[in-house]
């Protein structure tokens, strides 16, 4: 059995608000190219198939394209939990009736326990899905005490585990939507729940063959290669700019052993942060061939210029975000700090003027200019 795992598509995301959905067709066309070359049995995607809930259209429309050509025209069945940032019921929307078709959305608990059957020349392979449940939600619906997600996960997987050996023991993979003890976190998730009893142990996961996890956006395992995150399919946060974006291409053998490999994903505009004064960074910026990555600048001048993104975007058309760390420590002597703000303020003023001039202010101009900042200071 060979599948193509994945996760954390997040259809709809913006970037420091730029839209990214040019971004994310560019990676899904690969992945529906590697899924067709690798002669893949099956298509997983663990959760967060869109950014938000009540996703905008074009991201919706992008999803249907993509299922369709999986689904029909390359026949490769596609299996789908929905994730923290999905609404369930929406992202199930038909589910019943598209499995028909090939494509199997997990939405609910009730579906917990009808696993997907695939079968290939070793016989047969149960697909179990867990959608993302909170503690609360599992609860009421198993109507046993649950309380925190590892002790839904271990309910929930013990529940699976006697399911498969009632049904006839296939080799089984699970897809799940959680935060596992020890994971590496970036900046791009959404926390699953605030005070952290929202980790799981990787261990509830030993029973079985494959587990395709999702949340996590950096590729990792945990406990065992074959319990594994996929990572997102993009870098959505510059937290993650060292990442390799990738799917997991999964081959498992007769007795359910998996050889794993990680196939990257080629960004359309990769991501990174540029650091230095404005003038070598503009400096750099002519001669950069990669100068349409979506870069974030830390600039290290210490004082004020005009429309410093204006000029950035001149070299770095999609430069997303400015931070000014020299502005910070240039202001952080000993001063009192009223001082310190006046001075501050003089100081910007006084490159804010040179620069609209082209000359310095006049000792009179200085002394009218404090004079002001005096006088707003004293009527705060
Ligand atoms: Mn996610």
């Amino acid at each position: 059995m060979k599948f193509l795992h994945t996760s954390d598509w997040h259809l709809g995301r913006q970037l420091h608000n730029a839209s990214l959905l040019e971004d994310q067709a560019y990676v899904l066309d690969q992945i529906v190219d590697i899924a067709s070359q690798q002669a893949v049995d099956a298509v997983l995607i663990a959760g967060d198939v869109y950014d938000r809930t009540v996703p905008p259209a074009r991201a919706v429309s992008l999803l249907d394209s993509v299922l369709d050509r999986l689904c029909r025209e390359k026949a490769i069945p596609v299996i789908v939990i929905p994730g923290n940032h999905d609404s369930a019921e929406r992202l199930g929307f038909g589910a019943r009736q598209l499995s028909a078709s090939g494509l199997f959305i997990i939405d609910s608990p009730e579906a917990i326990l009808s696993p997907v059957i695939l079968e290939d020349g070793y016989g047969k392979t149960a697909f179990y899905g867990i959608p993302y449940l909170e503690p609360a939600v599992a609860r009421e619906y198993f109507d046993v005490e649950l309380s925190g997600h590892d002790e839904t996960l271990a309910y929930v997987a013990k529940r699976i585990k006697s399911h498969n050996q009632k049904k006839g023991s296939y080799r089984t993979v699970v897809l799940s939507h959680c935060f596992l003890n020890g994971g590496e976190a970036c900046e791009s998730e959404r926390p699953l729940s605030v005070g952290g009893a929202d980790q799981a142990s990787a261990k509830n996961f030993k029973a079985f063959d494959y587990t395709a996890l999702g949340h996590l956006h950096g590729t990792q395992y945990r406990y065992h290669e074959k319990i594994r995150y996929s990572g997102s399919i993009l870098k959505y946060s510059f937290s993650e700019e060292r990442h390799t974006k990738s799917v997991t291409l999964v081959d498992m053998d007769a007795q359910g052993e998996c050889a794993i490999e990680e196939i990257a994903l080629k960004p359309l505009h990769d991501m990174r942060t540029l650091e230095g004064s404005l003038a070598e960074i503009l400096a750099m910026g002519k001669t950069d061939h990669n100068a349409l990555d979506y870069v974030q600048v830390r600039l290290s001048d210490t004082h004020a210029i005009l429309d410093i993104m204006g000029k950035l975007r001149e070299v770095y058309p999609n430069v997303l975000h400015l931070e000014r760390p020299g502005l910070l420590s240039a202001s952080s002597g000993q001063m009192a700090s009223r001082e310190r703000l006046k001075k501050g303020e003089m100081s910007m003023f006084r490159d804010f003027y040179e620069q609209v001039r082209g000359e310095s202010m006049s000792s009179a101009q200085d002394r009218l200019l404090e004079e002001t900042i005096e006088n707003l200071h004293r009527a705060e």
